[in-house]
């Protein structure tokens, strides 16, 4: 048996609890609660062969450091390095629960989307071309009831297909870069090339998720950056490249970065030629 790895990351109420329990034969309590503990499930499934180990991790909406289910979502992305992240989200509030599918992208790990409570933007009417939207965001979507297990078998053998890619020549396995405008960028890449002078870095951490959330002036990566031998270098580029982004959009680059996160979903729905329903198109 060939073993992987899954993290089930999404919003809270999105149906990871869902699919944990249909896919492992697990009773965990699902539905609307604010669980007191910050921890993961772990479960097991088998399918085509292969046995898949898999963590349901508390909900997020997005992987900032300000609360502790953030912090902790990060923490198991980066130190059990999942081989491949399942990442579930509720179909019929698209925009929302794809602000943190844009920040796993930025972590450069291997994954797939649920479009979860797909009964419901069918019930209500949404139109969407998935292809497109998958094809933009470089992931494949997998439309899913995880109530009633309709579309896990699909999801579990894109989780195998993705596994099995080898980056850059596989479909399957596509990586691409929000891009974030030009300033934003010209600064990531400019901390990034700091970055990559440390050495055993980039086995753990994507260069660019770290430039980002430098640039966003995230505390817990700015306090890992400052145990490198040449952190005060690569904290006065980030210092340098905040100003100049402030200068260009007027605005500091957390919010900067986070206005260009839902930029791209935006084009990237309209491009998909995202409708919802009752008559009413949400993007023009
Ligand atoms: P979690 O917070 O992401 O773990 O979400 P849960 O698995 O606890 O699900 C939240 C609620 O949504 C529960 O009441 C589920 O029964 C319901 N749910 C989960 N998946 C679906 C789905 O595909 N369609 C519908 N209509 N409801 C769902
Ligand atoms: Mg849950
Ligand atoms: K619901």
């Amino acid at each position: 048996h060939k073993v992987i790895n899954v993290a089930l990351v999404g919003n809270p109420n999105c149906g990871k609890t869902s699919l944990f329990n249909f896919a492992s034969g697990a009773h965990e309590r699902v539905g609307n609660y604010s669980g007191v503990t910050v921890d993961a499930k772990e479960g097991h499934a088998t399918f085509e062969g292969y046995e898949f180990n898999l963590v349901d991790l508390p909900g997020t909406y997005s992987l900032s450091a300000y609360s502790p289910e953030e912090l902790y979502v990060r923490k198991q992305l980066v130190e059990k390095t999942p081989d491949v992240v399942v990442n579930v989200i509720d179909a019929s509030n698209l925009e929302r629960n794809l602000y943190l599918t844009t920040q796993l992208i930025d972590m450069h790990i291997r994954m797939v989307v649920a479009l979860n409570m797909f009964d419901e933007t069918e019930q209500r009417g949404d139109n969407i071309n998935l292809d497109a939207l998958s094809s933009l965001f470089g992931v494949p979507m997998q439309p899913t009831v995880f109530t009633t297990g309709r579309g896990v078998k699909e999801l579990f053998h894109k989780v195998i297909e993705v596994y099995e890619a080898t980056e850059g020549a596989d479909a399957h396995f596509r990586h691409i870069h929000i891009k974030h405008g030009h300033e934003i960028e010209h600064g990531i890449a400019e901390i990034q090339d700091h970055l990559k002078k440390e050495h055993g870095l980039r086995e753990r951490y994507s260069t660019r998720y770290l430039a980002i959330k430098l640039l966003e002036n995230d505390k817990e990566v700015e306090q890992l950056v400052r145990t490198f031998p040449d952190a005060d270098e690569i904290l006065k580029h980030r210092d340098e490249a905040a100003k100049r982004v402030k200068e260009e959009t007027k605005e500091d680059s957390e919010t900067a970065i986070m206005d260009a996160k839902y930029g791209f979903i935006h084009g990237a729905l309209a491009e998909a030629g995202y409708t919802t329903g009752n008559g009413k198109d949400t993007y023009q």
